[in-house]
């Protein structure tokens, strides 16, 4: 390998520590996406949250019908108690060209978990729905050079012409115009510029001081996930440690405004999300070919336990989704390598697993034939996909011969779990037909919309509480790829007593 080639690997890793650092709740994939019902209208919403905090999050709203008027939209914490000091909502700008689109810009100003609610208005009266959004810093922003360098040139000019300006003042004030200093006169200025320059060149170390520890200050408030490390022993029982890193861990570093800590992490207060503490996806690389659905047991405070099924040999990479009970979702990553011939049990409860073939640069698909002859189509609108770009991702599941399939049943609660996995392992997205939320945290946020009186009693969550015999062969994801690149997207649906797995390839612009 020749130079250029070490260091491409060496721009290619350092972009993906880069990208690792990023990850948040999902992995890589910070947007939010929500199919919504408030009141009587159908809204898809999109909140792109601030990559520093305080920051901007965008927001926009498409509604489905035209007799929507007007939306408001306010940033309140996701937790009761502060829900109810919530600020004036803004008025969303509605597009000219198109009258159901509507946009706002809105402030996140503190670290946490975090609701936008949607106050909807229109010919067929109002609506409400809370979109929860954490907000946490993602990154700390680099001067560029382009600015950089002007500045730094800027500084230089500035303290030469104070030193210079100071040695002037010194040899010439005094004297009467035309008369030369003399030989004390410039020893004395030369003493002057030596004086101004240590005080100056003091002043900008003291400057620098304050910077950089105020920067270390927030480098501290930068996202970092709870870790979790793998173990796995000969007996096929695989141990999940977390660990929880500095981050928000003390009230000191997380004041309010005026008050106590606004937001905290602890490792002991995990709530169940559609029916499980911890949703594990185990995704064999690099084909990302094998993936399992299993549920670890919490068995003590930090640590979860699971007996392995019968699993292929091979690397595996863990994604852990937790939700805290303040609904602040995480998503915790692992790897474990899965040696031949370990003791497994059978697949048992939601427990479920899929293969494919592994994935290549070229492939592409929107068909995908089960273990039972059964297909699960993805209904791609025409044209080529785009990152950033939120939309309704549509899979159908048929028989053999191309009928609708019948049976369907909800799997956790819900018609399908999808999860988007970009090929180079920077992104990992679990999403659900209401959206890419963690569904605890969605429950919680509607709940107090209820309690708080805001809700005008038409609650409404697409995809859960429906009746077993209404759940169809069909199922839609809104979702957003974060960033251009491969993407493998695993959908599960069940049908008559099994999960089936779908794997779909997309080629992302
Ligand atoms: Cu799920």
């Amino acid at each position: 390998m020749g130079v250029a080639g070490s260091a491409l690997m060496l721009q290619r890793a350092l972009l993906l520590l880069l990208l690792r650092t990023l990850a948040w709740a999902h992995v890589g994939s910070p947007d939010v996406y929500l199919d919504a019902q408030a009141g009587p209208y159908k809204i898809f919403v999109t909140v792109r949250p601030p990559a520093v905090i305080p920051g901007v999050a965008e927001l926009e709203v498409r509604a489905s019908n035209p007799d929507v008027r007007q939306i408001w939209a306010v940033p309140i914490p996701l937790n009761q108690l502060a829900a109810r000091f919530a600020p004036v909502p803004d008025l969303l700008k509605v597009s000219a060209q198109d009258r159901q689109f509507f946009t706002g810009s809105l402030w996140m100003m503190a670290t946490g978990s975090w609701q936008i609610r949607l106050q909807v208005k229109g010919s067929r009266g109002g609506g409400t729905v809370a979109v929860p959004v954490p907000s946490v810093a993602l990154t700390t922003k680099p001067m560029s050079a382009g600015l950089a360098w002007p500045l730094g040139f800027l500084m230089l000019l500035l303290v030469a012409g104070l030193v210079l300006l100071v040695g002037a003042s010194v040899r010439e004030a005094k004297l009467l115009p035309g008369t030369v200093p003399d030989a004390e006169a410039k020893r004395r200025a030369r003493r002057a510029m030596a004086m101004a320059f240590a005080i100056v060149a003091g002043l900008i170390g003291v400057g620098r001081w304050w910077w950089s520890s105020a920067e270390a200050g927030y480098r501290l408030k930068v996202y970092r996930p709870l870790q979790m490390v793998a173990t796995l022993s000969p007996a096929g029982i695989l141990q999940l440690r977390l660990n929880n890193p500095e981050w928000m861990n003390g009230p000191e570093r997380n004041a309010g405004q005026n008050g106590p800590a606004l937001f905290t992490r602890a490792m002991d207060d995990f709530i169940p999300d559609h029916e499980h503490l911890m949703h594990l996806y185990a995704i064999r690389e690099p084909g990302l070919d094998v993936i399992y659905h299993l549920h670890p047991e919490l068995i003590e405070t930090a640590q979860f336990q699971l007996r392995l099924p019968q699993m292929p040999p091979g690397s595996y990479r863990l994604y852990g989704d937790v939700v805290h009970a303040n609904g602040f979702p995480e998503t915790m990553v692992a790897e474990v390598q899965v040696p031949a011939g370990l003791p497994g049990r059978p697949l048992e409860g939601d427990d479920a697993a899929g293969t494919a073939a592994a994935w290549s640069d070229t492939s592409s698909s929107t068909r995908f034939t089960l273990p039972d002859r059964y297909v699960m189509q993805w209904v791609r609108p025409e044209g080529a996909l785009h990152a950033k770009v939120g939309m309704p991702f549509r899979f159908r599941l048929v028989d053999e011969s191309g009928r609708p399939a019948s049976g369907m049943e909800l799997y956790m609660g819900m018609p399908g779990h999808a999860a988007f996995v970009k090929t180079d392992g920077t992104t990992f997205a679990h999403v659900h037909p209401n959206g890419s939320v963690a569904m605890a945290s969605y429950m919680m946020a509607q709940s107090q919309l209820a309690t708080t009186r805001l809700s005008n009693g038409a609650m409404s969550m697409p995809g859960m509480d429906m009746g077993e015999s209404a759940v169809p062969n069909e199922v839609t994801f809104p979702y957003g790829f974060p960033s251009p690149g491969k993407y493998r997207i695993f959908v599960q649906m069940k049908r008559a007593g099994r999960v089936e797995t779908g794997v779909f390839d997309a080629d992302v612009r």
